[in-house]
């Protein structure tokens, strides 16, 4: 795109735009919940469906002139269904967060017990934070990854369940490199009676192609983000059996939004058309071997990995042992720097803060998408371990980024 529209009105925004899009182009997008959607995905979301206004749901709206915002949503909602086999699928969630709440304020009353897992153990802030308004809202208790292992611990999670008493318990993570065992956690919910929220977002595209577990048809409620793994149009999304249906999509409108962003709607659409494609398949299955050479050769180098490795799209590394005076937002820092985007992360057992944790956490979904494969990604660790090692040395940090360069070149992302 060449922004040259935006350009003759607003020149600043069009800077920006254009800096963006370069940055995208010139760096590598480790950010583990990152991704780079199509030029198709982009341009529906650029289209003219901004401008329409939809409340309701498809052949039922409050407006008039709905007849192609309920083409797209019908579309969104077909799509995923088959993707990821659900009975029923909301697609007009604004965000991951937001399909979040449409399943608790559709099934939870304000006092209500979720239990989940902790935000610094990988956990999100939408599952009982008390910064968001879970945690304002609904009484929390949560459980932790065992610091010995790095894997959830499913025994304290089940003791918790039984002497807290949830009404809801959630499972789904933003920094768990491993397989989720999703039968444990609603055996868990049903021995006491509670519902069982499974938010996929960051591994929706994993668990559609079949690279990971699903917990459809497990799980009461599946949740997700549209824009990571899946990469489609940026927004949420909810699934459920039929039987709840109808309380999921009052939850989210008139409950928790008014009018859908018809125009992601319509990336989310284009973006579930691409993932039915064989292949999609292909892909996930390339994010999960790129994530397994990525972590492999950052031990060679002596990193150490929580949990000793990865199942999905995600490497989580704990830098107190091989670097135990630099913090997670050193090597943040430094890796930007050379043009390694990714995020310093809390680690089970930290001893830091969430400001300036311990660890690294980085994915491949973004630069499979681009064409590395394990060889490039070995690589990569190669210049990961280089800066962390050398995080205040010129020298080094200029030859990386020289490579970067070389890499961005060779693997093209937008034209
Ligand atoms: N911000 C996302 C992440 O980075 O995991 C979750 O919403």
């Amino acid at each position: 795109m060449s922004y040259d529209t935006v350009r003759d009105v607003d020149p600043a925004v069009a800077d920006a735009l254009v800096g963006e899009r370069d940055r995208q182009n010139d760096t590598l997008a480790m950010i583990a919940s990152e991704n780079h959607v199509s030029e198709a995905v982009m341009e529906a979301q650029g289209s003219e469906l901004t401008n329409k206004y939809a409340e309701g749901y498809p052949g039922e709206r409050y407006y008039a002139g709905c007849e192609y915002a309920d083409d797209v949503e019908n579309l969104a909602i077909e799509r995923a269904e088959e993707l990821w086999g659900a009975e029923h699928v909301n697609v007009q969630p604004h965000s991951g967060t937001q399909a979040n709440m449409g399943v608790y304020l559709a099934m939870l009353e304000p006092g209500d017990k979720i239990l989940s897992l902790e935000l610094e153990h990988g956990g999100h802030l939408s599952h009982g934070h008390p910064a968001n308004f879970t945690g304002k809202t609904y009484e929390v208790e949560q459980y932790t990854i065992d610091p010995d292992t790095g894997y959830i611990d499913y025994d304290e999670l089940q003791d918790l369940a039984a002497s807290f008493d949830p009404d809801i318990i959630v499972s789904g993570y933003s920094a768990y490199p491993r397989d989720i065992e999703w039968e444990k956690i609603q055996q868990a919910a049903d021995d006491v009676d509670a519902y069982h929220l499974a938010d996929i977002a960051h591994i929706t595209g994993l668990v559609a192609a079949g690279v990971h577990s699903s917990p459809v048809g497990i799980a009461d409620f599946v949740t997700g983000s549209t824009h990571k793994t899946i990469r489609a149009g940026r927004g949420g999304i909810i699934m459920c059996d039929e039987e709840y249906a109808d309380d999921i999509d009052a939850a989210v409108f008139p409950g928790g939004q008014g009018g859908p962003l018809m125009h992601n709607v319509a990336g989310k659409a284009v973006g579930f058309k691409e993932a039915l494609e064989p292949e999609f398949e292909a892909y996930a299955e390339q994010v999960v071997a790129n994530a397994k050479a990525l972590g492999d050769q950052l031990q060679e180098h002596g990193f150490s990995l929580v949990s000793g490795g990865t199942d999905n799209h995600l490497v989580l590394v704990d830098l107190r042992d091989s670097h135990p005076d630099t913090t997670g937002k050193d090597a943040e820092e430094a890796l930007e720097e050379v043009g390694i985007v990714l995020n310093a992360n809390t680690v089970p057992g930290e001893t830091r803060s969430a400001f300036n944790p311990s660890g690294i956490r980085a994915g491949t979904p973004g630069l499979t998408t681009r064409g590395f494969d394990e060889e490039a990604c070995r690589e990569v660790a190669d210049l990961i371990y280089r800066v962390v090692d050398n995080y205040d040395d010129d020298d080094v940090k200029a030859e990386v980024s020289e490579r970067v360069d070389e890499l961005t070149d060779e693997f093209t992302l937008y034209e």
